[in-house]
């Protein structure tokens, strides 16, 4: 039953009201154990299935003769339709070929362990029948509430049901934003308040009549209608109210970009959300969950047929998972209630793949190695008798069958296929490497697995950096070993570097060999804005009993622009004996938004 929305809103000032007046305690600090038992699940399934359905359906990408690039999910936006004329889609939305359970069971048998469905995208129209709106479901010759039998299905097949719900809302008269086209251009005092009220009332809806919801994924944060305190108020809000669920960074205004992750401060939100994206490194203690399409629109689209291969998101699952992330991988169905044709292919295949490999992804914790292997990844797990066990996935099989990786301390238990155990794959030491003879297998068309077990936990010492033919030691951002949870290797801009450094506990540092002792000469290749010079860095090496044996104080100088490099000596670095050290970069303090982006270091002795 839906009031005409005035009284619908003196029942919303009447419940913020008594809220007030009783307002029950915010929820507590949530204790290291609490919040590891609430993200356990999510931690452990690596993978799901986002769901875009909804209106935007039905013109799938046109809208008279307007034909959407990408994202047909925002055609209203990109054709400007009108709100009155988009709302009349209602009138014709009636997902007739609709099957959840064929939904479900197909996210299953590709390891999809939870569904993240649009309940209301930025259009503002409700997938359930909502007693706040009449833009919903029950207003569409369908009639019937489209998650009720999603939530039956996800529950007969242990599948964890989530929620996407758009914060941004064109429809709403309140929603504070307005561009001409939106349903909110001519209410002159759009009320936020009475739009938050609005949006609990329906998430109380969502959280309450669908059984336990796994994860409340926000989005539309970005605009100015939306405000940090709102978002902190929302997390509390359903934090309090709903202890288990998790709730992504988007509900506050944290998120830095498609990059996704949470920017430094207060910001809200239990997990970082890349989008369209995969972080170039794992980020330790951080969790995160990249969401991508298989072609390029979210909503569904009749024109867009540039689908991924099954290798790409194959490859992409491992790539995620070898990081320590989640893969939140997206379908948009038809208007008619059909997930197309070219998505349930690519599940189809992936599911065989998962058959033999589910192991090697589900419950698995990002690779031990500072990074990806020129031939594939490696996740691992920590076995029953405290030994580890890494799953080597091989993208490109080596012509000579042989595997090599550096650094592994530990002893070698067993390797083999994991597709086959019986067949034993045969390693030895070479140089410091170990080499592991791969067998007469076929290798997938998409990743291999090799498992390696190796005694007790992970022991991966970094490969130390030496001097080239030319005596000069060159330590690139790549090679960098990162202490923190927001510096980050970039590589998409003009040439790899150490970014994010907004946290000057935070250091970066490389493994090195010297062959000459005595003082060596610095060049540093770094960018740094005008606005955030001075800060006081130390480049310092440590011996392997991680003692400063010397030290290169050094204050940042302006380079023109994060984007702006210079390489210039910044002074001598005394090296007392010929040996393996760590050298480190140490800031003493931050003056502007970072500290400096590393791009190389090259280190020669001075009397050279
Ligand atoms: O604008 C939305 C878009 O339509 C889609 O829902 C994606 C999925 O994460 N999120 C926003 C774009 O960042």
């Amino acid at each position: 039953m839906k009031f005409p929305y005035p009284i619908r809103g003196l029942f919303a000032l009447v419940a913020a009201a008594t809220l007030a007046a009783g307002a029950a305690p915010r929820a507590t600090a949530e204790s290291v154990a609490e919040r590891d038992a609430r993200m356990a699940w999510f931690r452990e399934a690596r993978f799901g299935m986002f769901i875009h359905w909804g209106l935007y359906a039905i013109p799938a990408g046109q809208w008279n003769g307007f034909q959407s690039k990408n994202n047909a999910e925002w055609i209203q936006s990109q054709a400007k339709v009108p709100a009155a004329e988009y709302a009349k889609l209602k009138e014709k939305f009636n997902p007739v070929k609709y099957n959840a359970e064929a939904w479900v069971k197909l996210a299953k048998d590709a390891g999809m362990k939870y569904i993240v469905i649009t309940t209301k995208h930025h259009d503002g129209f409700c997938l359930w029948d909502s007693a706040e709106t009449d833009f919903d479901i029950a207003s569409t010759p369908y009639g019937k509430d489209l998650l009720k039998p999603l939530a039956e299905a996800c529950q007969r097949h242990g599948i964890r049901l989530c929620f996407y719900h758009s914060i941004m809302d064109w429809h709403h008269p309140d929603w504070g934003d307005k561009q001409p086209w939106r349903g909110n251009a001519e209410n002159p005092a759009p009320d936020m308040d009475r739009y938050t009220n609005y949006m609990k009332a329906q998430l109380k809806e969502l959280m309450t009549n669908y059984g336990p919801i796994g994860i409340a994924w926000f989005d539309g944060e970005w605009e100015n209608a939306w405000t940090h305190e709102r978002g902190k108020d929302l997390y509390q809000h359903l934090r309090q109210n709903y202890p288990q669920l998790i709730i992504n960074n988007r509900v506050d205004k944290g998120r830095q970009g498609m990059a996704g992750m949470t920017k430094e401060g207060e910001f809200k939100g239990d997990y970082g959300t890349p989008e369209q994206e995969i972080p170039d490194d794992g980020l330790p203690g951080v969790d995160w969950e990249s969401c991508m399409t298989m072609n390029n629109t979210w909503g569904y689209s009749a024109h867009d047929q540039t689908w991924k291969s099954t290798e790409t998101i194959v490859r992409n699952l491992i790539d995620i998972a070898s990081k320590g992330g989640n893969y939140l991988l997206n379908v948009g169905p038809t208007a008619e209630g059909e997930i197309p044709a070219p998505s349930v292919k690519s599940l189809q295949e992936l599911g065989e793949w998962i058959k033999t490999n589910a192991e090697a992804i589900h419950g698995t914790l990002a690779t031990p190695f500072p990074r990806a292997f020129p031939w594939g990844r490696c996740t691992r797990r920590t076995l029953p008798d405290g030994n580890t066990r890494l799953y080597l996935h091989v993208f490109d099989w080596p012509a000579d069958k042989r595997l090599e990786l550096t650094g592994v301390s530990n002893d070698v238990l067993r390797a083999a296929p994991l597709a086959d155990p019986s067949k034993v794959v045969a390693t030895t030491r070479e140089n410091g490497k170990l080499v592991l003879s791969l067998p007469d297998v076929s290798p997938s068309p998409h990743a291999t697995v090799i498992t390696l077990d190796l005694a007790g936990a992970p022991n991966i010492q970094p490969i130390a950096i030496r001097p080239g033919v030319d005596g000069v030691l060159v330590l690139n951002a790549e090679d960098a070993k990162l202490d923190g949870t927001t510096l980050r290797l970039e590589t998409r801009g003009k040439e790899s570097n150490i970014g994010h450094w907004s946290n000057p506990a935070e250091t970066i540092a490389f493994p090195v060999y010297f062959e000459k002792s005595g003082p060596h000469a610095v060049v540093l290749r770094w960018s740094c804005p005008a606005d955030s010079v001075g800060s006081a860095v130390e480049v310092r090496l440590l011996d392997k009993d991680k003692q400063t044996v010397s030290s290169l104080p050094w204050k940042v100088a302006a380079t023109g622009g994060w984007q702006t490099y210079k390489t210039e000596p910044i002074g001598v670095l005394a090296v007392p004996a010929p040996g393996t050290y760590t050298l480190k970069l140490v800031a003493l303090d931050k003056k502007g938004q970072g500290v400096l982006n590393f791009a190389t270091a090259r280190l020669q002795p001075a009397e050279d």
